[in-house]
Parts: structure tokens; sequence; C-alpha cells
């Protein structure tokens, strides 16, 4: 088995303990950390939700995988990081009002700071009023970002887009949605400004849309 896929197996077992010696290793052979990363453990967390869906795993399983995800992303962090912080302006962002999970949006926040932007990440579960907030604190504030995972979370992220644009930010301030039941159609519906389908080509649309 290549280290790649023991990193991929370790996560989807969620092998807490294990994985950040497995990551580790792996770097210190030289394998590409973006391959760590989209082939190693999104891949896992893919299989998971799949094993999930099909009731062979339940939350406690995805629960730990995740958690193994977050540590194994902690070695990772200082080889995904290139740009110089914060000289691109502010990125707001969180994970839209009811939804928990967070895995992809810190990967876009990890993402977007390499590229060189200050993230403000707040969390998960973010009510509408409070992306307007962190835009009031942040006056100078280029980018959101939001996310959703779920279906059921999807009319947040309108509920976000209307509550940014009613607060008058329409013409100030670029919205990037994402999360995997998003699509480039349902952006354009809620009148968001861009949709990516990962991390890393929403790390370049920002700095597209601030150029
Ligand atoms: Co949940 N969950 N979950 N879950 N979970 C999914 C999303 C699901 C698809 C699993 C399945 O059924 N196959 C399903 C949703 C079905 C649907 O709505 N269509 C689901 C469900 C049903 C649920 C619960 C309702 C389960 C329950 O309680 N019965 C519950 C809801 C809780 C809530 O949010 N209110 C729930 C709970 C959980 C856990 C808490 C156990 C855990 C989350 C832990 C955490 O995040 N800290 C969890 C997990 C781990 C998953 C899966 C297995 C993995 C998600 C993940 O981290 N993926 C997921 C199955 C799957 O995704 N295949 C599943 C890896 C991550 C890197 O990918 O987040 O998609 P992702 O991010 C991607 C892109 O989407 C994109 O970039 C990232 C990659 O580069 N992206 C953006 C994300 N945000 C972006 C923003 C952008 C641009 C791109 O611009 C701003």
């Amino acid at each position: 088995m290549s280290r790649v896929q023991e990193i991929a197996t370790a996560v989807e077992t969620g092998k807490v303990k294990l994985i950040e010696g497995l990551v580790q290793d792996a770097l210190d052979a030289g394998e590409n950390p973006n391959e760590i990363l989209d082939e190693g453990m999104i891949a896992a967390m893919s299989n998971i939700g799949a094993k999930f869906q099909k009731n062979e795993v339940f939350v406690p399983e995805m629960l730990v995988a995740a958690k193994t995800m977050k540590k194994g992303i902690e070695v990772l962090r200082p080889n995904l990081k290139s740009g110089s912080l914060g000289k691109l302006g502010k990125y707001i962002i969180g994970t839209v009002e009811g939804d928990l999970h967070d895995i992809g949006k810190n990967l876009v926040a990890l993402m977007v700071e390499s590229a060189g932007f200050e993230v403000i990440d707040l969390g998960v579960d973010v009510a509408p009023d409070k992306f307007v907030d962190a835009l009031n604190e942040h006056s100078d504030c280029k980018i959101v970002g939001a996310s959703a995972l779920l279906t059921t979370t999807m009319d947040a992220l309108k509920s976000t887009v209307e509550a940014i644009h009613s607060a008058g930010y329409k013409d100030k301030v670029k919205i990037m949605v994402g999360g995997a039941p998003v699509t480039q159609d349902f952006a354009d519906q809620i009148g968001a400004d861009a949709y990516t389908p990962d991390a890393g080509s929403a790390a370049s649309k920002a700095v597209e849309l601030v150029s």
C-alpha cells in the first residue's frame, strides 16, 4: 500500500493517534502535500460519506474520521502555505446557519490565507446577521465566503446573500459560495458572485475577484 493510501485508510478508519506520524513520514519521504490532501484525506472523507449513505457507518465514525483528518491537516498546514499574510485584504468565511460541517470550510480558509488574504473565520452555524455583523466590524473586507454541506442548509446560503445585500454591501463585497450540494446554477439563482467546487479553485477565484 502506498503512503498516500495508508493515510486514506487511517482517516477512513479513524486512526487519530497514528495520523500525524503517517502524514509526517509521507512528507519526509517526499510525497506531494496536495496529493496527500486530495488523494489521501479528501478521498477518504468521500468514501466514508458513501458508506454513511449505505448505512455501513454511522455519525460516530464520521466524527472520528473528521477528527483524524483535522489532525492530519495540522501537520500538512505549513506545507500548503505560500502567500504573504493579508496582502490581498480581508476574507470573512463561515459555515451557514444550521450546518456544523467545517472541514471543507477550514480548507478553503487555509488556501485563501495561503493565497495572501487575512482570513476572519466565523466558524460553523453562522446566522446571516452574524456575517453582516462581521462585515460591519471589518468594513475594509473585500470577500465573504459561505459554505454549506447539507441540502437542507442551502437555503441559509440564500438568506446569507440576501442579508449581506440588504445591509448595503452588494456593491462593496463579493460573495463566494461552495460546499458539496452547491452548484453554479444555485449560486447564480441566489445572487452570489462566485461558486467554486473546491478549496484550491476558491483561492484562485478570490485572487481574481480582487485583481
Ligand atoms: Co455529515 N453529511 N451530517 N457529518 N458528513 C454529509 C455532508 C453527507 C453528504 C453524508 C452522506 O449522507 N453521504 C450528508 C448530507 C446529505 C445531504 O444533505 N444531501 C450528511 C448528513 C446527512 C449529516 C447529518 C444530518 C447526519 C445525522 O446527524 N443524521 C449531520 C448534520 C449535522 C449538521 O450539520 N447540522 C451530519 C454530521 C456530520 C458530522 C458532525 C458527524 C461530521 C462533520 C464533522 C466536521 O465537519 N467537523 C460529518 C461528516 C464528516 C460528513 C462527511 C462524511 C464528510 C464531510 C467532509 O468533511 N468532507 C460528508 C460526506 C461527504 O462529503 N461525502 C457528510 C471533506 C471536505 C474536504 O469536503 O466539506 O465537501 P467538503 O469541502 C469541499 C468542497 O465542498 C468545497 O471545498 C472542499 C474541498 O476542497 N467547499 C467549498 C466547501 N465549502 C466551500 C466554500 C467555498 C468553496 C468551496 O467558497 C466559500
